[in-house]
């Protein structure tokens, strides 16, 4: 197949990119830096150096003898969009090209509309040239578990039926996101389903729990393949984060109670799904929405879970409750579906002492750069944010 990867710089972009090379598919990236160029902004990095997408490139071609075809484009300019796809002629678009992060997001005005109009627009930009360059092509997009937010009831893989003064219709399932990132994400799946539904687009929505990981089997076959890894109050996801706050012997930082659940899912399995939405495509006019991640856990079951790992390691780690700088639930009721992976054959890496044990040595071995100043959460929901209001 013809596969596009849209972000293909990122955490998960790089290592999807290498899984469908490697797998014999023609591949093309394209990014336009945006994050790296948010990284240097706000004076933080990944844990390890990670090498130029240029680099990265090069490299797998040197190592495996393949070839992965670069682009640098922006997705919000849709003259660039267009040219990417009639260029790359696509069958699958995997679309990770977004601003991913939630604090990043609630800043400040600067930084919401920045996120959305990234966001948005650069997904709009998208829909309109597959419409134009590649009207049957299969476009695979990264949504959130966060789209829904923490409900009192049930959530379902993107619709709910409801019966309201004794009529019934299926509905996609409400949502109440909690940072203007997630809402990015509501917005992109009202278009995306827009397009399926009057254009004929076909689309998988893949709203992705929180990701950990170091590795796939693509990135440790040698240092210049790595991806980024963030510890960072920003960009760092919350069992990432407590891994270097382990590694470094600082405590790990549970935003208040820690009793915000969330569904999790390892990089490798990121992987894994893309790949089996890519190779079960939609149909023309379908959108279809995943709940993509493995296993749910609070916060403060995270922590036990990675304390108990710095023991096995000989590693004092404490817990500290931290003043939550989000506005979110600290104790709800959470129990969302995610059966469609399974159904097409999804076999998880499930959060084992054995694999925790191993991602500790990992980040253990690069906490030597670490600045310990990233790790505080500076950006607060309710207040100001780390740059200047505008
Ligand atoms: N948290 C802590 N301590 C920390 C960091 C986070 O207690 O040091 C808590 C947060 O308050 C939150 C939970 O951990 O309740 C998850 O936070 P996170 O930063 O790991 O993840 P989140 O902001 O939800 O965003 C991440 C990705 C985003 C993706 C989302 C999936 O950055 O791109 O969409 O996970 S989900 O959470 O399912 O919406």
């Amino acid at each position: 197949m013809r596969i596009l990867i849209l972000g293909g710089d990122g955490y998960l972009g790089w290592p999807t990119a290498m899984h469908f090379s490697d797998a014999g598919h023609e591949v093309t990236v394209a990014d336009s830096f945006a994050k790296r160029k948010w990284e240097v902004e706000l004076g933080i990095a990944p844990l390890a150096p990670v090498p130029s997408l240029h680099h990265r490139v090069r490299s797998w071609k040197r190592i495996t003898g393949k070839t992965i075809t670069m682009r640098v484009g922006d997705l919000t300019n849709a003259r660039s969009v267009y040219g990417l796809l009639e260029e790359a002629r696509p069958d699958a678009i995997v679309h990770y090209g977004e601003q991913p992060s939630a604090p990043y997001s609630m800043q400040n005005r600067t930084a919401a509309v920045e996120t959305q109009v990234n966001n948005v627009v650069g997904t709009l930009n998208v829909l309109f040239a597959m419409r134009h360059a590649c009207p049957d092509a299969h476009l695979v997009k990264l949504g959130t578990m966060g789209e829904y937010g923490t409900p009192n009831i049930d959530i379902e893989e993107g619709y709910l039926t409801v019966t309201h003064n004794g009529r019934s219709d299926t509905m996609l399932y409400p949502k109440k996101p909690a940072s203007f990132y997630h809402l990015s994400k509501v917005h992109d799946s009202h278009n995306i389903e827009f397009a399926c539904r009057i254009w004929g687009v076909r689309a998988t929505d893949l709203n992705q729990g929180v990701v950990y990981g170091v590795d796939t089997d693509h990135t440790l076959r040698d240092p210049l393949l790595r991806t980024s890894f963030h510890y960072d109050h920003v960009f760092g996801t919350v069992i990432n984060r407590f891994l270097v706050q382990a590694s470094l012997g600082a405590p790990l930082s549970v935003y208040g109670k820690g009793g915000q659940t969330r569904g999790f899912l390892d990089i490798r399995d990121t992987v894994q799904c893309v790949d089996l939405a890519v190779h079960n495509p939609a149909a023309a006019g379908e959108f279809r929405v995943f709940n993509q991640f493995t296993e749910q856990y609070s916060v403060l079951d995270l922590a036990h879970r990675v304390q108990a790992a710095g023991a096995r390691a000989g590693l004092a780690v404490q817990l500290e409750h931290l003043d939550n700088p989000r506005a979110e639930a600290e104790e709800h009721y959470y129990n969302a579906s995610h059966s469609h992976l399974a159904d097409l054959g999804l076999v998880p890496h499930l959060l084992t002492d054995d694999s925790l044990d191993r991602m500790l040595a990992v980040v253990h071995a690069q906490s030597g750069g670490v600045d310990r100043a990233d790790l505080a959460p500076t950006i607060k929901w309710k207040g100001g944010g780390a740059r200047v209001q505008v």
